[in-house]
């Protein structure tokens, strides 16, 4: 039986990281591609050299040439610039609309069978312009930004609580931006709401809001602070595993619930547009959006988050 094969459009930042996890869990045949002459080819010929010490058995390969995605049953899509400090992510819509198109068609033309997920940003507006390209069904096309969001909002609330990331539970919904939805209601240390734990912990319902609100905007700031940090580019790492285990939800039909950037239809009130929800990801991809009671306030901040989107999609003239 043939390995999967996973083809990843874009070798920079990302792109590579996501040939060297994706190998490491030998999750298939790895082909990157980018337009950089050599570049793809000396990632992915440095990667598999490592493999006797690493001890994975996939084939990693670089190329320029579109043809040598022909086949891929999964397709992670990087291409794009990143943002530089003072940018915000739909400053970058213009010259990676630009390049989502040329992917897209590229995906459309070598890999019809694929699963598509879109890494690049504006990520609401670029999953959208991929869909509507490739012209795949919607349960073949989405987009990762809620999974790196969640793992922030988690990363910080077992930080703050001086527990293990392994047992926080905690989401964000809506777009991938700064009117991002942590949902605090939702936040849980095995089942215990977070907001309990952090009421014990400094005594008084007050003072834990004012820990949790400060949570909740680091994390909608979260780019923005490994962007100003670097000084050069974003965030890659966390990126890369984030998409990796929507791929590895998909190539081993897991159905694992992760936050997706999918195409609702008329879920939480939207229809005909991408927006980040829970999702069952398996062997088709995104099989089952899950909607669940947002109480007033929630939903007000998820309204809020899909108008930004509906503005970002709006002003590509699609
Ligand atoms: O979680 C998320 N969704 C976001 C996404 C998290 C962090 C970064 N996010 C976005 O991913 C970021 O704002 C960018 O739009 C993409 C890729 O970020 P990365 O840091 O990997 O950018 P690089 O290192 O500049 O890599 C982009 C590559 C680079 O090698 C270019 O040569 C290539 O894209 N590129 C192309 N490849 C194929 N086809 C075309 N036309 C093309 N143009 C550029």
């Amino acid at each position: 039986m043939a390995r999967p094969k996973i083809a990843l459009i874009g070798g920079g930042q990302i792109g590579g990281v996501l040939a060297q996890l994706c190998a490491l869990r030998e999750l298939g045949d790895i082909v990157l591609f980018d337009i950089v002459e050599g570049m793809p080819q000396g990632k992915t010929l440095d990667i598999a050299e490592a493999s006797p010490v690493d001890g994975f058995d996939v084939n990693v390969t670089g190329t320029n040439d579109y043809k040598d995605i022909a086949g891929a049953n999964i397709v992670i899509v990087t291409a794009g610039l990143p943002r530089k400090p003072g940018m915000s992510r739909d400053d970058l819509i213009g010259v990676n609309t630009k390049i989502m198109t040329s992917v897209a068609e590229g995906i459309r033309d070598n890999a019809p069978e694929a699963f598509v997920i879109v890494i690049s940003n504006p990520l609401d507006a670029m999953v959208t312009l991929c869909r509507k390209v490739t012209g795949f069904p919607a349960a073949r096309v989405m987009g990762q930004a809620g999974v790196l969001d969640s793992a922030r909002f988690q990363s910080f609330i077992a930080w703050e609580l001086g527990v293990s990331i392994r047992d926080v539970n905690a989401m964000t919904l809506g777009g991938h931006g700064d009117t991002m939805v942590p949902l605090v209601r939702y936040a849980s240390v095995n089942g215990i709401p977070v907001m309990e734990l952090l009421e014990q912990k400094y005594g008084s319902a007050e003072k834990a809001n004012e820990v949790m609100t400060a949570m909740v905007e680091r994390t909608k700031a979260a780019g923005g602070e490994v962007v100003k940090l670097l000084g050069n580019g974003s965030a890659f790492y966390s990126p890369a595993s984030s998409a990796v285990a929507m791929a590895e939800s998909i190539l081993k039909d897991q159905k694992r619930v992760l936050p997706t950037c999918a195409l609702l239809n008329g879920e939480f009130g939207v229809d005909g547009f991408y927006v980040g929800v829970p999702c069952v990801l398996g062997a088709g991809g995104i099989e089952k959006i899950i909607e669940f009671k947002l109480d007033e306030t929630e939903q007000a901040l998820m309204d809020n988050s899909v108008a930004a989107v509906k503005e970002l999609v709006g002003s590509m003239n699609l």
